[in-house]
């Protein structure tokens, strides 16, 4: 890496919420959007995360026109702030015909409803400024393997990606895979299985994904690897940091919550290779506690992105001839030492720790 990444920081208005779960109403009044917009700069974001009915509440329910002219008015309140739109997300998962999903809906109908309203969520994009679309595919997946065709499943998935790319030669798909939540297994659980998706469709250059921490480890994957998968193939397009304590809800905790070390491997991961000197921001996808009160609600925002610069500090200050010296020798016990110390704090030749004595004595004993 040559020069030094000057990191922007993105989130969507739903990481500022009410505090409804599936056990409890909202604790919180809401914030508008123009409100919302309004705290981004002074807490330190510069990218608005977007999906289609955050820019259009009630989209399926207006003509194009009222969508479009919505659509306007919410990129004049960006520009406005000096806001950029990250990306637009068709919201797939709402509406009665994407009960079953929306491109793998056994239903006809379903499953062109899906792609009416991905043609919309282009029209949104192209209006706020954005030619990015996520795609989290919600409820492309089963509840029991034996309610839908896996095979014709992956060929529509495949389908509904390539009618976008025609729809708008212009546009770009950033898939954003998850394991499970809702449904109990999804058809694009892994980086891996998005950037498949991404060379089969009609022009690969145009798709890539998009990792969530939390999707990740809910795979019981590392996100960390995942994000270097997608770099190695040129296809990390963004990322939403956040923490996930085990295999339960998808949680969106702050990042590094949970573990700071997983943590500075995915802020590592991201520094080594450059990512953001082409413009890609630093999203977030963190969800504040239950119990925060209204102007406490956007402390998980400001805190994630804190850990973050924190943790790059933590990346550019390793003492890289010593992570040699043990990588060399092939002390990975001094190793992992030696990171838990950087990362405490604490000096590396404190009194617990002496590696350098280690290379001297390595053995077969
Ligand atoms: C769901 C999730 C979504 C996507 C955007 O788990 O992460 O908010 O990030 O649709
Ligand atoms: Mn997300």
């Amino acid at each position: 890496m040559s020069k030094v990444t000057n990191y922007r920081f993105s989130f969507g208005p739903w990481n500022i919420s009410e505090g409804s779960d599936p056990f409890g109403p909202e604790v919180r009044s809401p914030y508008s959007l123009p409100q919302k917009l309004d705290m981004y700069q002074r807490l330190g974001f510069e990218g608005v995360q977007l999906h289609d009915d955050d820019v259009v509440e009630n989209l399926d329910d207006l003509q194009s026109l009222q969508v479009l002219k919505r659509a306007q008015e919410v990129g004049s309140m960006l520009t406005e702030r000096s806001l950029v739109a990250e990306f637009v997300a068709p919201r797939l998962w709402i509406h009665p015909q994407t009960i079953d999903g929306g491109f793998t809906s056994n239903c006809a109908a379903d499953r062109n409803h899906a792609f009416d309203r991905c043609s919309r969520a282009i029209d949104i994009a192209r209006e706020v400024g954005t030619r990015n679309i996520v795609l989290w595919l919600a409820r492309e997946g089963t509840y029991i393997r034996a309610a839908k065709n896996a095979r014709a499943a992956y060929d529509r998935v495949l389908n509904a990606i390539n009618y976008m790319l025609e729809y708008d030669p212009e546009i770009r798909i950033w898939i954003e895979p998850k394991p499970n939540e809702p449904m109990d297994q999804a058809y694009v659980p892994t980086i891996g299985h998005a950037i498949a998706l991404a060379y089969r469709s009609s022009d690969p250059a145009r798709v890539g994904g998009l990792v969530e921490s939390a999707h990740a480890i809910l795979a019981g994957l590392d996100p960390a690897d995942e994000m270097a998968f997608a770099l190695a193939h040129g296809k990390l397009c963004s990322v939403h940091l956040n923490d996930q304590n085990g295999l339960k809800y998808d949680q969106d905790k702050s990042f590094g919550s949970v573990s700071l070390r997983s943590a500075y491997n995915q802020v590592r991961v991201l520094e080594e290779a450059g990512y953001g000197q082409r413009g890609e921001f630093i999203g977030l996808d963190v969800k504040v506690m239950r119990t925060q009160k209204q102007p406490g609600s956007t402390a998980h925002l400001v805190n994630s992105r804190a850990t973050f610069l924190h943790l790059v500090e933590k990346v550019r200050t390793v003492d890289r001839d010593l992570e040699r010296q043990l990588i060399e020798a092939r002390d990975y016990e001094a190793l992992d030492a030696y990171t838990l110390r950087h990362l405490l704090g604490v000096p590396a030749r404190g009194a617990l720790e002496s590696p350098r004595p280690v290379l001297a004595t390595s053995g077969n004993q």
